[in-house]
């Protein structure tokens, strides 16, 4: 499989080459690409040297399969051209994410909804991974109503300027600065930038983005993100409103038995997920699972995940593992 990954330079590019090595990702070649000002700079993958590549020379090697993390602008320009060429492209970015003709894509949820006609596949935003893995199965047979999130989420969503402002910052050394305000010992209730209804982007993909992955409009989301300077992963607190009653055992039950998720809950022993434990991680993992009294059918629950893996990387590499698998490409 020759398989180009564009952004190879950036920080979810670094933990794609590591994810694509430990699954053992079937390459015959792979073509590392990156912006022109890093063009001819080596990159290592199974411990051999790779030299970084532009665009247009990746475009025209004709990859099977190219997996972006370049943002929305290089995915807007350049995805289809690849696709075009006959590449399948899986997209990190946000470009393509709502576009009623592109597929929005959680594997475990949905990838069985991809044909060999989808040559644009949007990979959904960490944070929307992340929640609607756990929901997912919960959903299915409880009927979600309404869902209250509020986020907790790692610098390193924002990429290395805002991780070195953190560190910069523990450190006492001035640096450059990624967000307006300091970011050491603060919280900051502002992820991507501000909508006109109050909300920001991050929030608006929160609210939009379950819907597509889930395929049901019946049900709605109100989010609020925040920053804070942990570095291991996104954590969130959910309050989920069912149609239906549900067990709590029922629950755990069900989320214990999907794949991709780790149920980590028990009080007595202080058992809850956390992101300095999620880093580097797969797993999507579930805790403080809990009736919320306030209010009927309604449950309250923790969702930690490394943002960089399953909310980008890895989830990324599943999709193009479930093409090759079920010869898409
Ligand atoms: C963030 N989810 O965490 C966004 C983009 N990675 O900033």
């Amino acid at each position: 499989m020759k398989i180009a990954l564009i952004g190879a330079t950036g920080m979810v590019g670094a933990v794609m080459l590591r994810v694509l090595e430990e699954r053992n990702f079937p390459i015959s070649e792979l073509l590392l690409v990156a912006s022109e000002a890093s063009v001819g700079k080596q990159l290592t993958f199974k411990g051999k040297p790779h030299t970084v590549i532009g665009l247009k020379t990746a475009v025209e090697a004709k990859p099977e399969i190219a997996i972006f993390s370049a943002g929305g602008s290089t995915s807007l320009e350049w995805a289809p051209k690849f696709a075009e060429a006959g590449t399948t492209v899986i997209d990190n970015s946000s470009a393509w994410r709502m576009d009623p003709t592109k597929k929005l894509v959680v594997p475990e949820i949905n990838a069985s909804s991809l044909t060999a006609a989808d040559k644009i596949i949007a990979n959904p935003n960490c944070s929307t991974i992340q929640m609607v893995l756990a929901l997912f199965p919960l959903h299915k047979k409880y009927k979600m109503k309404r869902v209250v999130v509020s986020t907790y989420q790692s610098v390193s969503g924002t990429g290395v300027k805002a991780v070195q402002q953190m560190e910069n910052e523990m450190a006492g050394v001035k640096g450059e600065m990624a967000y307006h305000y300091p970011i050491h010992r603060n919280a900051i209730p502002h992820c991507d930038v501000f909508e006109e209804n109050g909300y920001t982007k991050e929030e608006m993909k929160l609210a939009r983005e379950p819907q597509k992955i889930l395929d049901d409009r019946t049900f709605s989301v109100s989010a609020t993100a925040v920053r804070i300077p942990t570095a291991g992963g996104h954590s969130e607190s959910v309050n989920v409103e069912f149609l239906n009653d549900f067990d709590l055992s029922d629950v755990r039950k069900l989320l214990h038995d999907t794949p991709g998720i780790t149920v980590q809950d028990n009080p007595d022993t202080n058992t809850y997920p956390m992101p300095l434990y999620a880093n580097d991680k797969d797993e999507v993992f579930v805790g403080r699972l809990r009736r919320d009294e306030t209010q009927p059918n309604t449950l309250n629950m923790w969702i930690v995940s490394d943002n960089l893996r399953k909310g980008a990387a890895t989830n990324a590499v599943q999709i193009a593992e479930y093409l090759v698998a079920h010869k898409l490409v």
